[in-house]
């Protein structure tokens, strides 16, 4: 439509803050061979521009002051031109055409635009150039067709005025290098007028409707122009401009994509189903999100749509592996936290005791619990948990085993106690433990009359047990009146706890049997106050009880440590963990026995209660 030799000119003003020029680069230079091309500089630096650009051709007839407006505009220091603006701009009206916007800067020597103070309209003023040019130059058709094409093709115009810029023939051919001061002030004022509308008012580049322009985009397409102007390719643009519409496409896929990861991942999800949820959110706005960029193309819309949720899908996997991987090792440091002392103990073979299993199976416990208490693991919570369970399952079954082995040996030594030495006898009293897995506990039931000391007993065995200081924790001399049934229980150590019943006011054979019933053992008997009586221990001897002790407890009035009074009640709880022992190594089958012997009990009583009356 112009002369190639004016496309040389064309000046383009970029204003986008990244990056900065310093002063005009050419745009389109003619090579060598005359062909055009762009400016590999001014590619680069469009290149850059990510941001919507403003394109500003300014063109005209030779030495008609094009140069000096350029000049102009790029040294203009006013508003600058931003996306927002030209947002608002859109919103207030303005009808957006993918069209550039015409500016005439029209050079009216004459100033008959302003005919007795009437200011024509752009239109108006237009007719009046064109008639001005036909009559002018009736014959110069051309140049009026130019004109006529000019109209149809840009449907937006602005006119703008300029006056003569000095009176001073020489400096108006060189206006660029005369000093401001020295050109007309209406002139000044027209330029600067003409600035402060490019700046203010002319909008972004468009591609269509839709599509704004970024520096980008636009060197390439202006690649693409200069390669149909040179080549005569047609095809060609259209083809550029349906891969700039793919280009835009792609983009806002990759866009909808990298939403779709920062909404999954500022989340913390600790279970597949909420994974799952968090996802189909994160789809659903990702997709909108491309909808609402998607640019006309011959692939539609719907088919975008469907590679973008595959690719979506590929980024599900994508993130569940990462937050697999974050869980796995989150959980495996927890555990390997929460496991430092127990690896120690285990290093350290603290579990291989009588009673060890026991202690094992409570760390692990507390593992376990402190575990399950803390928050945020992440998705692979419960496999961690369940594989490091598993992978101490041999472990357990060791340290039962060396629990059971050593335990039974240990059992075979009492007999070797020296019942005169109380250390060593307290000693193996405390540290007593029941082979792991078979009894929680020896229970030691207190039964007799009221009064007759079952709670100084147990004050004597804590006395004895313990720290060295009697008190009186079981209430001695405190009668229950017989009525209420309280069974207190006092840890004598951790094997052995001894239970203070409530006393009865009669105790007579069937009684005596009845509780040995359900007690499912023979007693030990304890005579109280040192009660040597041969007719007592006769009793009880014709009753068939072996295990007879006379006691002298110590009480609140008098527990001054006597090495007899220790010995006996020392000797007496040994002879009662000897029994134990003989009852778990000789009964096989322990059940079996248990109720035999209950059976024979019974029948005793009831023949016992027979005989009474
Ligand atoms: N002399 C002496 N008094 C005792 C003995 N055992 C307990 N007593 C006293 O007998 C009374 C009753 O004792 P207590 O332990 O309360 O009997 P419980 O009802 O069987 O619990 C208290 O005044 C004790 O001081 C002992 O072995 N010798
Ligand atoms: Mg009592």
């Amino acid at each position: 439509m112009f002369d190639e030799t004016l496309l040389s000119e064309i000046p383009t003003v970029i204003m986008a803050p990244l990056p900065r020029m310093y002063h005009p680069i050419c745009l389109i230079e003619t090579y060598v061979d005359n062909k055009l091309r762009v400016n590999e500089d001014a590619q680069m630096i469009l290149a850059k521009i990510s941001q919507p650009l403003v394109v500003v051709s300014i063109v005209g007839p030779c030495r008609t002051g094009k140069s000096y407006l350029m000049n102009k505009l790029s040294r203009h220091r006013g508003a600058s031109v931003q996306e927002e603006k030209t947002q608002s701009k859109e919103k207030a009206g303005i009808p957006s055409s993918i069209s550039p916007f015409f500016v005439w800067a029209i050079r009216d020597f004459t100033l008959k635009s302003e005919v007795k103070g009437y200011k024509p309209t752009t239109d108006e003023h237009l007719e009046n150039c064109e008639e001005d040019v036909a009559t002018r130059y009736h014959k110069a058709r051309r140049q009026n067709e130019i004109l006529k094409l000019i109209r149809r093709y840009f449907p937006r115009q602005k006119c703008l005025f300029f006056g003569l810029p000095s009176s001073d023939k020489q400096a108006l051919s060189r206006l660029d290098q005369v000093p401001e001061r020295d050109l007309q002030t209406s002139f000044v004022s027209e330029a600067k007028d003409f600035c402060k509308f490019i700046y203010e008012e002319a909008p972004a580049k468009r591609l269509r409707e839709e599509q704004i322009m970024t520096g980008s985009a636009f060197a390439q397409l202006l690649k693409s122009y200069v390669d149909v102007v040179t080549k005569g390719d047609i095809a060609h643009l259209e083809r550029s401009m349906s891969d700039m519409s793919m280009e835009d496409n792609r983009r806002a896929m990759s866009e909808s994509v990298a939403l779709y990861e920062t909404k999954m991942e500022v989340q913390q999800v600790n279970t597949e189903e909420e994974f799952q949820r968090l996802h189909e959110k994160s789809l659903e706005e990702a997709l909108h999100e491309f909808e609402k960029k998607y640019v006309e193309h011959d692939m539609s819309q719907p088919e975008y749509l469907n590679q973008l949720k595959k690719d979506l899908l590929r980024k599900r996997e994508e993130v569940w592996k990462i937050l697999e991987n974050l869980s796995w090792n989150k959980c495996e440091g927890l555990i390997q936290r929460l496991m430092c002392d127990v690896d120690q103990a285990l290093r350290e073979n603290k579990y291989h005791i009588p009673g060890g299993y026991k202690r094992f199976l409570k760390d692990k416990n507390n593992v376990i619990k402190r575990y399950n208490q803390e928050a945020n693991k992440g998705v692979k919570a419960q496999e961690v948990l369940k594989d490091f369970l598993d992978s101490l399952e041999e472990i357990e079954h060791i340290i039962l085993k060396t629990d059971q082995a050593i335990s039974a040996k240990k059992r075979e030594q009492p007999k070797d106690i020296n019942p005169t030495d109380y250390s060593q006898l307290t000693k193996y009293i405390q540290s007593y433990q029941l082979p792991t897995g078979r009894f929680d506990r020896i229970l030691i039931q207190l039964f007799g009359f009221t009064g007759h000391g079952k709670s100084s007993f147990v004050n004597s065995c804590l006395y004895i047990l313990g720290n060295g200081r009697f008190q009186d924790k079981a209430g001695e001399g405190v009668s229950h009146g017989g009525k209420t049934m309280e069974r207190k229980a006092y840890e004598l150590s951790d094997a052995i706890t001894i239970v203070d019943n409530r006393g009865f006011a009669k105790l007579g054979a069937p009684e005596a049997w009845e509780i040995y019933a359900q007690l499912c053992v023979l007693p030990f008997i304890i005579l109280t106050k040192c009660r040597t009586e041969s007719e007592l221990r006769n009793t009880f001897t014709r009753m068939g009880m072996e295990n007879i002790y006379c006691i002298e407890n110590y009480t609140i009035s008098d527990h001054l440590p006597v090495k007899e009074k220790h010995l006996v009640i020392l000797n007496f709880l040994r002879d009662i963990l000897l029994s134990v022992n003989f009852h778990l190594q000789e009964c096989i089958n322990f059940q079996t026995q248990q109720h035999e012997w209950t059976s024979f009990l019974k029948k005793m009583a009831n023949e016992s209660l027979a005989n009474q009356t």
